[in-house]
């Protein structure tokens, strides 16, 4: 009962939170019902698990094909033994349940827009119709449908969700998860369609890429497209990408042909907009992943990495799992809501996953004859459209209806019911691929049984959205790494902005899965991605602006690892945990030479004198980074906010290393003059010192805070879902930087971080920023949170079901049987 004192200051929070957060209704009957949330015998107190909890038992259950048993070991990792895919699944269903239940349901609570059902407010409706509108549901129907199409998703998704569901209907009103007890609502029935919704949860999180297109759009209309491509170019000078620069690439099976009419029904267009998308996943949701051949590798065998970066939650996203049955036997982090293991290894391979950041969501202007919506104007005529209700329930209220056309150009997002922008009628369709039908689910459930390089071709075949980076090695000693995902072959610049109702407009087609940057055995005796741009310029199609692309992690791996020989699994442990800042040593020399040092004060040159002897890494005790931080954003800051505080509409800034490479170029940036002084013209040297002037006030701030060291500036934190303070971690000690390999950072960092070296037996380490249990009341709720600060891993067991009987490291045993 260790949280018992935790739980009595979360109750004065709670009132707080419902009432500063949820927006509910104070002081009426529809505050949640205190009183059963406060009772001994359902109440929260009910949720609290002793420290000497014992998971052992049997469970009967119906439909199994035959006896099924679960060891879970030290750390509550359960390892399936099931006498079929099928019960396999069944179970882990059942045990996703049994320890996240609230997190797997509220999830697709999230992606369904069906939040206000349980939290009326107008922030919650505006979240439900967004989802909505954005074509969630619509999209997670499209995958179900291909889901259900094959035997081999139907099947894992039909026993997994009837795992669940025997879980539901065997949880008793006082084990109900503490969340549903504060927010005083029960679990509904899992289905498939919940499964699929997750999935496009996660599409959503991962198509951070090429997001802004509404933005951008105002932004070239505002600078004009001249000055736009300088502000967004192309191409990044520091490029390290995944696919060595040289490669000869085939001539392109696709060739998108740019509109004849570019220059003004698009380019020189202007549309003003003025709403931003209220959802906008985090450009950072990146990730690193590498392997390196066994000719790089102390046991002359591959070692895979991986550590996707997301944002840091309580419960986490991941859980742990081994599955064994008779075809298969596989360990890795699997997502509460998704039958089989999503990242991990089994006895002949291992496989990461990393984000492409590719651009998958293009916006398209639609003029509808009246405004029935029942026709719009395309491609020289009037054409039909028809309509999806989506019926968003509300909480003791009526139900709020959106009548969403739909178009040959994707569901219309934006009308005069919803976010209505200008005055001229018009309306804005989403064209989203992960709205079309595809089959994200059957590459997983083909990984956890792959073998080999041509298995791992055919599992990742299928995978269209969102691209993803998999990072595959075996140990028979292949390496490979695929960008894979159906990309649109794309004219130049083509989505970037919002595009017209016209065929030259529309997608014309797809880049085949063999014309994706890829690499298998290469000479380099490695493969890596960090969310770079995968290839270089000579790639025959259009990536997306370099805006989508972050260089700088991409960029220190590969230089790390070219110089890397007999590397072991110490050696990975410490280059994932590694802090050292290249974005930082790029911009040092350049900074100090813009610099007029001679024009500072004393006090200013305490600061800079701590910014030269830093030793460019974002260690936890460095006021390095914090320095630099204050001073590269209000470098920012000085350099275009007198233009950007001109437009009426919501502009796009551009990234950080478009204004570095400016620098490193020529000293120079195209928004280097302060508009608001008319009679001189500012260069960057004059914005790099009064932005170091500006950040040594702030930095006397935070050092007389004491917040001068980077770990205490920074201030990691793990929040729950509900961001209810007690329930979640904070003030972390860690190191690490949006641009170190060891990305942590306040609220988003290394998510799973697994090493996997490929031995004759596998040797495999990992660890999450969480625990097994979703319930907070227990010790396993932040269990591996300390390690994962420290920057340590745990030793991963992966056994058969003979040598868990005598494992000493097996805790408990579970045992499914027909009822
Ligand atoms: C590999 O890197 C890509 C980004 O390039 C990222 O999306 C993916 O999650 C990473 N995979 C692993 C296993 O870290
Ligand atoms: C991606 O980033 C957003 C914004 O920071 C965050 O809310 C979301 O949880 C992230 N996605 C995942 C899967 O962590
Ligand atoms: C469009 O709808 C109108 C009436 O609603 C109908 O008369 C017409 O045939 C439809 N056109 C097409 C191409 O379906
Ligand atoms: C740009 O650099 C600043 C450091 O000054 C950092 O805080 C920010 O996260 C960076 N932006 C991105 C998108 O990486
Ligand atoms: C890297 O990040 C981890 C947290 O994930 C932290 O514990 C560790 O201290 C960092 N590494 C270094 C060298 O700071
Ligand atoms: C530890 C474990 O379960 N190993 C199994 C991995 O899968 C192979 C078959 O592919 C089995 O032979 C191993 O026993």
């Amino acid at each position: 009962m260790r949280l018992l004192p935790l739980f009595l200051s979360a109750i004065l929070t709670v009132a707080l939170v419902i009432v500063l957060n949820m927006q509910l209704p104070v002081g009426n009957s529809k505050t949640p019902r205190l009183g059963y949330f406060l009772s001994p015998q359902q109440g929260f107190w009910q949720n609290a698990e002793s420290v000497a909890t014992s998971f052992d038992g049997t469970v009967k259950v119906q439909g199994l094909q035959g006896k099924a048993e679960v060891f879970f070991d030290d750390r509550l990792v359960p390892h399936i033994y099931a006498a079929s895919d099928k019960d396999a699944y069944y179970i882990q269903g059942y045990l996703h349940a049994k320890f996240r239940l609230w997190q797997m349901e509220f999830q697709t609570r999230v992606a369904s827009g069906r939040l206000s059902e349980i939290l009326p407010g107008k922030d919650k409706l505006e979240y439900d119709k967004f989802m909505r509108r954005f074509g969630m549901v619509y999209g997670a129907e499209h995958s179900l449908a291909a889901m259900e199409a094959d035997t081999t998703t139907k099947a894992a998704m039909d026993a997994y969700t009837a795992g669940v569901n025997a879980y539901i209907s065997q949880l008793k009103d006082n084990e109900l998860p503490f969340e549903y007890k504060l927010l005083d609502y029960r679990p509904e029935p899992w289905t498939n369609l919940k499964t699929a919704l997750f999935l496009k949860l996660m599409s959503l999180d991962l198509a951070g890429g090429g997001n802004n297109d509404l933005l951008a759009t105002n932004t070239k209309n505002f600078f004009g497209f001249d000055k736009y491509k300088k502000l967004f170019p192309e191409a990044v000078d520091s490029l390290s990408p995944i696919v060595p620069s040289g490669t000869l690439f085939k001539m392109p099976a696709v060739n998108p042909a740019a509109p004849k009419d570019l220059d003004s029904a698009y380019i020189g267009k202007t549309t003003a907009f003025n709403t931003i998308a209220p959802v906008n996943p985090d450009p950072n949701n990146g990730s690193n992943n590498w392997t390196v051949a066994g000719s790089r590798t102390q046991s002359g065998r591959p070692i895979l990495c991986n550590d996707p970066h997301l944002g840091l939650n309580l419960p986490s996203l991941w859980y742990e799992v081994q599955i064994t049955t008779p075809t298969h036997s596989v360990y890795g982090a699997s997502f509460p809501g998704t039958p089989a293991v999503i990242i991990g290894f089994n006895d002949s391979c291992a496989w990461g996953v990393t984000n492409s950041e590719r651009d998958v969501k293009d916006y398209y202007e639609i003029k509808f004859r009246d405004s029935t919506m029942q026709q719009y104007w395309a491609e020289g005529e009037w054409k039909n459209s028809s309509f999806r209700d989506e019926i968003i329930k509300i909480k003791d209220q009526p139900d709020n209806i959106e009548h969403i056309a739909v178009t040959g150009y994707g569901l219309v997002m934006y009308d005069d019911h919803y976010k209505a922008t200008d005055s001229t009628g018009k309306c804005y369709a989403v064209r989203w691929k992960a709205t079309d039908s595809s089959n994200e689910l059957l590459t997983f459930c083909k990984l956890d049984k792959a073998h080999n390089h041509a298995d791992y071709l055919d599992a990742i075949s299928t995978f269209e959205c969102p691209g993803q980076n998999f990072a595959f090695a075996t140990k028979s000693g292949d390496i490979a790494i695929c960008q894979q995902g159906k990309f649109v072959a794309k004219w130049n610049r083509q989505g970037e902005f919002v595009m017209p109702a016209d065929s030259g407009y529309r997608w014309q087609g797809y880049i085949p899965n063999a014309e994706n940057p890829q690499l298998y055995n290469p000479a380099e005796g490695y493969v890596s991605s960090a969310n770079q741009m995968a290839v270089d310029s000579t790639y025959p199609y259009y990536l997306g602006s370099a805006n989508n692309f972050p260089p700088y992690r991409g960029w220190i791996i590969n230089h790390k690892l070219a110089a890397m020989h007999g590397i072991t699994i110490k050696d990975m442990e410490a280059m994932q945990t590694d802090n050292e800042d290249v974005f930082a040593e790029m911009a040092r020399p350049v900074l100090l030479k813009l610099l007029d040092q001679g024009r500072l004060t004393e006090a200013e040159k305490k600061y800079l004198d701590f910014y030269i002897a830093w030793n460019l890494r974002d260690d936890i005790g460095e006021q390095g980074p914090t320095i630099f931080n204050a001073w590269w954003d209000n470098l920012k800051q000085q350099t275009w906010g007198d233009e950007y505080a001109q437009s009426r509409l919501p502009l796009q800034a551009p990234v950080n290393s478009t204004l570095l490479e400016s620098l490193l170029r020529d000293g120079n940036f195209v928004l280097a003059d302060n508009i608001n002084t008319k009679d001189t013209v500012e260069t960057m040297k004059d914005n790099v010192l009064i932005a170091f002037q500006k950040a040594v006030k702030q930095l006397a701030i935070l050092e007389k805070e004491g917040k001068l060291a980077w770990g205490a500036y920074k201030d990691t934190h793990i929040s729950h879902f509900t961001k209810l303070e007690v329930l979640g971690r904070t003030h972390l000690p860690i190191g690490g930087g949006t641009f170190a390999i060891n990305a942590t950072r306040s609220d988003h960092g290394p998510s799973w971080r697994m090493i996997v070296q490929l031995t004759d037996t596998t040797e495999a380490y990992a660890v999450y920023p969480g625990g097994q249990s979703g319930n907070p009341g227990s010790k396993y709720y932040d269990s591996f949170v300390d390690k994962w600060v420290q920057g340590n891993y745990y030793p991963l067991l992966f056994i058969t079901k003979e040598a868990a009987l005598h494992n000493s490291r097996i805790k408990w045993h579970l045992t499914f049987t027909n009822a």
